[in-house]
């Protein structure tokens, strides 16, 4: 078998231990612990003084919160402040009193800060200056602004073709600092914008808008309160969305049936007490059917309740689909019908891994009720096979009429807090022509048409040597991508690296022969400009337009806002001649007329934002308008992954624990998985254990397989859990060096950091 990459050390966490201590996992969610928690993290960041900063989140007048991108309620906000425990521990993470300033720099060398976890990195706090690792340097030491921005023009102009530059993007940038930044890469003259995306919801992008006809959810929050049945598929809101679980609870309270679909008995689903005030439920479960799939089992199972749907179906005609809908809104409902007839429901549900009686009970529910809203995450969209996942819950949907009303309809749970606003601005590798038309029609050039690098294909073209510059706006592009060492060696080969950070990470260690950190405010703090304080604004997941405003004191006097980073480098590029990047940033409601001159759907944007709560956006699925070519929902026909493993192989899915957002690491506490103090760990079915003669707390090094290469993630410890035979699951980014560059989704290239095929060695001690 061939070994890939030789691990490089300094670009993966150390492989050290700090001091495990298990518990029972939790039997529920939030509740009191989860505020004590938050004001812990608030005031050991922040101190006491921080707590005020809290009430300001998700306030009609405040900021948006810098953690996920669940909506805030249209009209009720609660009365202490629309936060949750993660919620508050992303404030507190951005809004730390602690500095990494020049003088950390310069007393930590490069080298040093490797052997640094990720935890302790971001502890190291706020970056204050802007810095640069110069070519052979040890050490990062302060630039002037001016001269950084000077030296990326300088280097991007040089290069033989604006193709080898990469621009990345982290879904926190706000809308105006997108729209300016996907300006300037334009007119520099490449589309290669891999955004975090491409990791994240790309496949329901691609499924949504294929057979639906836009790459947006269609449900609003007021529909979790029409709805029948909701579904929540591969998603841990309990810890990833706190606030959804308000809005589950309130649905419960109304009798709406919850389906959870998932290996893990998340505890955020199957039980909730509202911190924010008296559970409506007296400790009762929000999960009513809890179908505990393997990993990689949901298009086995959607297939068994489609095939159980049908033949209800064909029992007592008209009283499972809807016939008048499926006629006049949809296309490829014959195929599907053909398709349906020869699945075996009981096999489905047999390679599903689900008992098949609560197959059953769930066909059962469906069949009954007519409003479904389908929920779901990175479980499902992390696999080879994610578009289809998607697909297939589409078609439950579609034969139930169940999109396009009230009650009803799509809801991917996006990630980053304004992922879908970037998208929406233009941070696309794949511009659609009419985008590009109007770029050309606004500003008087002519954009390149060719398609840019996706996330895995810049990798490829670094690692190959086909890029030169690699540019981060925000995020952690080396610990959040796949095949860390690979990645590693791909920014390596890199003449320049840039990263607009708010923290140090990772990936301004692994570096290009020059690397800059280009600090800039956080969400929190006052955003000060030529013509006073600034907002911001933001798209939420259901595609809500609304203002950000932070009013904090900001970390540093030398931190600019992001988009005063990109107008900076834009006249030092491109000249002043066809956009005045200085008027823009003067005031931004300046970018907010050209986002409203190019982009449908902003009329009025300046004077609709700034109405408290914002304004939604257009979204055909959500009236039942597919904006197909054809105008049709599409039916479409899906695969499940053939999946073989070897006698000692797994299936090993990267999560998240309750403690981190993404590569930023709040703390080393899982509480309600009950692991404490430790990150470097595997959870396995205890029956696996005992056939591999493992036991608790065993030292075990991970072995990747994929086609014949052989991946290494060494010193984890097994933890017994819950979980599905041969299914494992580990903490991301720890384990992206397993994940391969190649394995990546159909149609959308998404990494398949929920299916990685593992053997499990124990080390030897
Ligand atoms: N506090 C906090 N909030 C966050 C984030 C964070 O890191 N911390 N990250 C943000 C971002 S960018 C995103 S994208 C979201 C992520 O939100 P989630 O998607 O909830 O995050 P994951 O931890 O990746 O969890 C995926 C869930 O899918 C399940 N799963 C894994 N494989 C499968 C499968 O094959 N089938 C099914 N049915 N389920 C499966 C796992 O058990 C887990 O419960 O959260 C956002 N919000
Ligand atoms: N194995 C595995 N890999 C995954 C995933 C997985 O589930 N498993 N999930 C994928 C998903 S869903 C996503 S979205 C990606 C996330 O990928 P990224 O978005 O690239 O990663 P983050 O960890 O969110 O980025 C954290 C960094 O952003 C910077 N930052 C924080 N706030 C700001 C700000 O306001 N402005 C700027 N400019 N910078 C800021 C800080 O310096 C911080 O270190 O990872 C993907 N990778
Ligand atoms: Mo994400």
């Amino acid at each position: 078998m061939a070994v890939t990459e030789k691990n490089i050390p300094a670009a993966q966490p150390p492989e050290k231990f700090e001091k495990i201590r298990l518990e029972k996992p939790s039997t529920s969610a939030a509740g009191f612990m989860g505020v004590k928690v938050a004001i812990e993290h608030v005031v050991s960041e922040m101190g006491v003084g921080g707590l005020a900063t809290l009430f300001k989140l998700n306030q009609k007048n405040g900021f948006d919160c810098p953690g996920c991108a669940w909506p805030d309620p249209d009209e009720k906000r609660s009365f202490l402040a629309e936060y949750c425990e993660n919620g508050a521990k992303a404030v507190a993470e951005e809004a730390t009193l602690k500095r990494a300033d020049p003088e950390f720099f310069k007393k930590h060398s490069v080298h040093a800060l490797t052997q640094w976890t990720d935890y302790e990195l971001g502890k190291s706090g706020r970056i204050t200056h802007p810095m640069i690792l110069r070519p052979g340097a040890s050490h990062y030491e302060p630039i002037q602004w001016d001269e950084a921005f000077q030296l990326i023009a300088d280097k991007l102009k040089s290069l033989p073709s604006p193709d080898r530059a990469i621009f990345y993007t982290s879904g926190r940038a706000s809308n105006e600092a997108a729209f300016l930044y996907q300006l300037m890469i334009r007119m520099y003259g490449t589309n290669n914008m891999p955004d975090c995306s491409n990791m994240c919801h790309e496949s329901s992008g691609y499924a949504l808008s294929t057979t639906v006809g836009i790459g947006k959810g269609s449900v609003t929050l007021e529909d979790f309160q029409h709805a029948d049945v909701i579904l929540i598929a591969g998603q841990n809101p309990g810890t990833n969305h706190p606030r959804m679980l308000s809005a589950l609870e309130e649905a419960k309270a109304k009798g709406i049936k919850i389906v959870s679909i998932n290996p893990l008995p998340e505890v955020g689903l199957m039980n909730f007490k509202n911190p924010q005030g008296i559970s409506m439920l007296t400790g009762a479960p929000l999960t009513d059917i809890f179908l505990q799939v393997r990993i990689n089992g949901d298009v086995s199972l959607f297939k068994a309740l489609l095939k159980l749907m049908w033949d209800r179906e064909q029992e007592q005609p008209g009283s499972v689909f809807d016939h008048d809908f499926i006629q006049e809104k949809t296309e490829g409902f014959e195929a599907l019908n053909a398709d349906i007839a020869s699945y075996d429901a009981e096999a489905l549900a047999a390679d599903s891994g689900v008992p098949f009686h609560l197959v059953q009970e769930t066909a059962e529910l469906l069949c009954s009720k007519k409003n479904i809203i389908a929920c779901w995450a990175m479980g499902l969209t992390q696999h080879k096979n994610s578009v289809d996942n998607i697909r297939e819950l589409v078609n439950i949907l579609l034969l139930k009429g169940s999109i396009g009303k009230k009650g009803a309809g799509t809801c991917p749970v996006r990630g980053h807090s304004n992922v879908q606003g970037d998208r929406t601005m233009g941070i696309w590798e794949k511009p659609k022509p009419e985008f590009l038309d109007s770029l050309h029609r606004v500003f008087g050039f002519e954009p390149p048409r060719a398609h840019g690098h996706d996330t895995v294909s810049a990798i490829e073209a670094m690692y190959a040597g086909e890029a030169d510059v690699f540019f981060g706006l925000g995020g952690n592009f080396l610990s959040a991508t796949p095949d860390t060492n690979y990645t590693a060696k791909a920014l390596m080969n890199c003449d320049l690296t840039v990263h607009v950070s708010t923290k140090p990470n990772r990936s301004h260690l692994i570096h290009g022969k020059t690397a800059l950190i280009l600090p800039c405010l956080g969400r929190s703090e006052e955003d000060m400009q030529a013509s006073g304080p600034q907002f911001v604004t933001v798209e939420n997941s259901m595609g809500v337009v609304h203002m950000s405003r932070g009013d904090r004191k900001p970390a540093s006097a030398a931190l600019l806002s992001e988009p005063a980073i990109v107008a900076g480098l834009a006249k030092k590029l491109l000249g002043s001649e066809k956009v005045d990047w200085v008027k823009m940033v003067q005031n931004y409601d300046h970018i907010r007329d050209a986002i409203e001159a190019v982009i449908p759907g902003f009329d009025s944007y300046n004077k609709r934002v700034r109405k408290p709560g914002g304004f939604y956006l257009p979204n055909g699925s959500r009236t039942g308008d597919f904006t197909t070519p054809d105008r049709k929902a599409h039916f479409t026909i899906n695969k499940a992954q053939e999946l073989r493993l070897a006698d000692d192989q797994y299936l090993m899915m990267t999560i998240r624990s309750h403690d981190q957002f993404n590569t930023t690491i709040y703390g080393l506490n899982d509480r309600y998985r009950g692991v404490n103090n430790e990150r470097r760990v595997i959870f396995m079915n205890p029956r696996d254990m005992e056939k591999a003669g493992l036991k608790t707390k065993d030292v075990v090094n991970l072995v990747g397989h994929y086609e014949d290469e052989k991946r290494f993630a060494y010193k984890f410890l097994v933890i017994p859990f819950d979980i599905p035979e041969r299914c494992t699951a580990t903490y991301f980014p720890e384990t992206n060096v397993l994940v391969p560059i190649r394995s990546k989704a159909d149609h959308s290239h998404t990494p398949t950091s929920k299916l990685v095929i593992i053997s499990i060695e124990k080390a030897k001690s």
